[in-house]
C-alpha cells in the first residue's frame, strides 16, 4: 500500500496488478452488454456542451450501484477503499470524515472510438491541496497501447492549470495493463483514453469517488433500489452518501450529516 501511496502523491496515478480474476470481469463485461442492450438507453446529448459527453462510439451503463448488486464486487473492494479512503480522509478532522461514491460507469470503447480530451475529474487543480476527488479504472480487457489505453500526464496533478484542447503533452504516457488490474487516479490528474484503433472493444469499470461535500454526478442516494439497499453493509450504505444528504430544512435536521440512513430503510 505504501508503494501505491507514494506513487499516486509523486506522479498522480498508481497500477495495481491483479486484483479481480479474469471471470469476474467477464461476467461485468457479459452482465453489462445484456443492460445496455436491453433497455435501448438514449441520452440527450444536446443538454450538454462538453466534448467529453459525445457518446458515439462508446458503450456506456451508468449508475452501476443501482442496477445490481454485482457491482458492490468492484465498487467496495476493500483494496482499492484503503487507498482511496488513505487519500480522501487525509487532512479532515481527525483524518476520519466520510467519503462517497460519486458515479460509477462500464465504458466500452467501440473500433475507431477516437481520443477522449485530456481532462481533471476534480473540477479544481491539485496544486498544493488535498485531493478531493479520486478516480478508479478497472481493465476488463488488456489495455495495450492500441486499443485505447488510459493516458495521462504524470504529476499533472501537482499544477494549477488545465489541459489544452486537443493537445498531446510530450511527457503524456499510456497505462498499459492486464485484464484484472486497477488504475487509481488523483481525480485532479490530467487524463483521458486514447484512440481505439484495433477491431476490438476496450471494456473498462470507471469509479469515481469524493470527499462527502462534493457533489456526486447523479442523485446517488434517491436512485437507489431497495433490493439492492437490503444487499448492502453498513460501509456500502454509507459510501452511497446516505447519511449525508443535505436536510431539507432546518425544522429535518441542523447539521448536513444524519446519524439515519436518508432513504429511512435501515430498520424494514
Ligand atoms: O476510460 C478511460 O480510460 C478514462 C475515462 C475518463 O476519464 C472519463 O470518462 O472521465
Ligand atoms: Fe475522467
Amino acid at each position: 500500500m505504501n508503494k501505491h501511496i507514494e506513487n499516486i502523491e509523486n506522479n498522480g496515478y498508481t497500477l495495481l496488478e491483479n486484483v479481480f480474476d479474469k471471470s469476474l470481469c467477464d461476467k461485468a463485461k457479459s452482465l453489462s452488454l445484456k443492460y445496455i442492450d436491453n433497455n435501448k438507453f438514449v441520452y440527450d446529448i444536446s443538454a450538454s456542451s462538453s466534448p467529453l459527453a459525445r457518446k458515439d462510439r462508446e458503450k456506456i451503463l451508468n449508475n452501476l450501484q443501482n442496477k445490481d448488486y454485482f457491482y458492490f464486487n468492484f465498487i467496495s473492494n476493500q483494496d482499492i477503499c484503503e487507498i482511496i479512503g488513505y487519500f480522501l480522509k487525509n487532512g479532515s478532522y481527525l483524518n476520519n470524515e466520510p467519503f462517497h461514491l460519486i458515479n460509477s460507469q462500464v465504458r466500452c470503447l467501440e473500433p475507431n472510438s477516437p481520443v477522449q480530451q485530456l481532462h481533471m475529474d476534480s473540477n479544481l487543480p491539485g496544486k498544493g491541496s488535498y485531493p478531493l476527488v479520486m478516480i478508479v479504472i478497472i481493465m476488463l480487457d488488456d489495455f495495450t497501447s492500441e486499443n485505447g489505453a488510459t493516458r495521462v500526464v504524470p504529476s499533472s496533478h501537482l499544477r494549477d492549470d488545465y489541459a489544452e484542447s486537443n493537445k498531446k503533452y510530450e511527457n503524456e504516457i499510456s497505462i498499459k495493463g492486464k485484464v484484472g488490474d486497477v488504475i487509481i487516479i488523483n481525480g485532479s490528474l490530467w487524463h483521458g483514453s486514447e484512440k481505439n484503433s484495433t477491431s476490438l472493444e476496450r471494456w473498462s469499470i470507471n469509479i469515481g469517488y469524493a470527499r462527502w461535500f462534493i457533489k456526486p454526478s447523479f442523485d446517488i442516494p434517491r436512485s437507489l433500489n431497495k433490493d439492492i439497499y437490503n444487499k448492502m453493509n453498513e460501509f456500502e450504505r454509507e459510501l452511497m452518501g446516505l447519511k449525508t444528504v443535505p436536510p431539507i430544512d432546518e425544522f429535518d435536521r441542523l447539521t448536513r450529516k444524519s446519524n439515519r440512513d436518508f432513504l429511512h430503510w435501515e430498520n424494514k
